[in-house]
């Protein structure tokens, strides 16, 4: 095997086991190592090169099937062009190099529009570890707003732990909670904020297990729901009637001595469907935007990835 061969899939082994994790970085971490796969690969013909990308960029896309900012990043990517090998490899790594930025650009600004819906005095409850969501939280806590935290664990991968400690050094007063006791401190909370992993074209949130059941307390309770969500993370597969294909991932990760039981299975999705009439607002880098704007995000910002395809 090639060298650049073997950093790919060491790259795509890292993602696999979200050792490497979080749709925006997902997406970061994917268009680099084409990038980087792209630029050592040696060959002088044009058709190999094409091949050989190709190759790689399936195998990047197989490693989590839900988050759509590994695809979109990846058909990013592959709208490279170029007559020869070396524009090609330019090409690629150009488109390579303005996701990252297009992406890191993207949450710094979420974090703007986002933290002016956050009062001072606040409480904000956030699941999982969204680097989006926590964007908007830090930028509301260092415009000097005084905000407090409830943060889920997140079950099975406990993404909450990172959470917390993200807020505990940026010197944000932060409470852990168990997933189940949302439905107990929901009457505290001034506004949910979530990441997503992928927003169809009808608005609904596909995002980390339990999402959902915190959408459903929060309505219940009349408590805001704020969505955090790069253009990038809106889903084109959507408008042409695709539905999204939800991560079942390992028995062990929930229940590490499932072997021993014979007549036990585990089932353990990774992420869930919030309805788009439990969301309040998406905030993306265009805009704060009601769910239903979705299909308009999807057409004009990505609406490359559909041209031609609508019949
Ligand atoms: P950012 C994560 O997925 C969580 O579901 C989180 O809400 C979402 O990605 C968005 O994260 P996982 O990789 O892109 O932990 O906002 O399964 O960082």
């Amino acid at each position: 095997m090639t060298r650049p061969m073997e950093d790919l899939l060491e790259t795509a082994e890292k993602i696999r086991s979200m050792e490497i994790r979080g749709a925006a970085l997902i997406g970061r971490e994917a268009a680099s190592a084409l990038k980087d796969f792209a630029l050592s690969l040696e060959t002088s013909s044009l058709q190999e090169f094409n091949a050989e990308v190709s190759r790689a960029a399936e195998i990047l896309l197989k490693t989590r099937p839900t988050a759509v900012s590994l695809s979109n990043a990846i058909r990013m990517m592959m709208r490279y062009s170029g007559d020869e090998v070396e524009s090609a490899r330019r090409s690629l790594a150009e488109n390579a190099d303005n996701f990252v930025d297009r992406s890191l650009k993207a949450i710094e600004r979420i974090g703007e529009i986002g933290s002016r819906r956050i009062r001072d005095g606040d409480t904000v409850l956030t699941h999982c570890n969204s680097s989006v969501a926590l964007s908007i939280i830090k930028t509301a806590h260092d415009s000097g707003k005084d905000i407090r935290v409830i943060a889920t664990e997140s079950r099975p991968r406990y993404q909450g732990h990172l959470t917390i400690k993200m807020l505990d050094g940026w010197g944000i007063e932060t409470e852990l909670v168990v997933d189940s006791a949302v439905r107990t401190v929901i009457n505290e909370v001034d506004q949910v904020i979530v990441g997503a992993d992928v927003i169809t074209a009808n608005g609904s949130l596909v995002n980390k297990i339990g999402t959902a059941q915190i959408a459903l307390c929060a309505h219940e309770a009349r408590t805001s729901f704020m969505v955090a969500a790069e253009t990038y993370k809106f889903s084109p597969d959507t408008i042409m009637g695709e539905l999204v294909p939800i991560e079942m991932r390992a028995a062990e990760e929930v229940y590490p001595e499932i072997s021993e039981l014979k007549n036990v299975r585990v089932r353990n999705p990774a992420f869930d469907v919030t309805p788009h009439q439990y969301i309040d607002v998406i905030c993306t880098e265009v805009g704060a935007i009601p769910p239903e704007m979705s299909y308009l995000i999807i057409k004009e910002m990505l609406g490359w990835e559909i041209e031609g395809r609508i019949q």
